[in-house]
């Protein structure tokens, strides 16, 4: 019984180093300030929009929107990275109301982070809009925040069929 105690212990040893492995894989880059900041209102519009993340980004795959109220695009041009920050062009806005910027972007580890924030507009610009806005995470496909953690089940699931399999092997061995 020995040899399915040792076993059983190296099972249990292998799904916990790689519980470990995926929590250690889960500490990505998060957002920690914002240009215009969450809830600004502002009386003009802003040249550009950013935001500021704890670790640098991958320049890959980065995308960032702002959308009105009018549901219409008013951000312009390609997003920007640059080591923690990534920014995007604002046309000059138009209606008052509620604009908020939408960003993907890639961690340092790998994993895709995307989110939002808004700020508004008190006072009616003259600005035209861009396009009737899909925010990234929508346009991204399978790429979208759910997909941004490794699934811990399988690991479990390894673990399990090892001790199983170990267990049969053991009582055949000493039948
Ligand atoms: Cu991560």
């Amino acid at each position: 019984m020995n040899r399915i105690v040792a076993i059983a212990i190296l099972a249990v040893g292998l799904a916990a180093t790689a519980l470990a492995g995926a929590g250690a894989a889960s500490a990505h880059a998060t957002r920690i300030a914002s240009d215009p900041v969450e809830n600004a209102e502002l009386t003009q519009s802003p040249a550009r929009v950013s935001a500021t993340f704890n670790e640098a980004l991958q320049p890959e795959f980065a995308a960032m929107t702002v959308v009105g109220p009018d549901g219409n695009l008013w951000s312009t041009g390609a997003p920007e990275v640059s080591g923690a920050v990534i920014s995007v062009g604002v046309r000059p806005l138009g209606p008052a109301g509620t604009y908020t910027a939408n960003y993907r972007v890639t961690s340092a580890d790998g994993h895709a982070i995307s989110g939002s924030w808004s700020f508004s507009l008190t006072a009616a610009g003259t600005g035209t809009p861009g396009p009737s806005a899909t925010t990234p995470s929508e346009t991204s496909g399978t790429s979208g925040t759910s997909g941004d953690e490794m699934p811990v089940w399988p690991f479990m699931v390894v673990a399990v069929v090892i001790v199983g399999a170990a267990a049969v092997w053991a009582v055949r061995r000493q039948t």
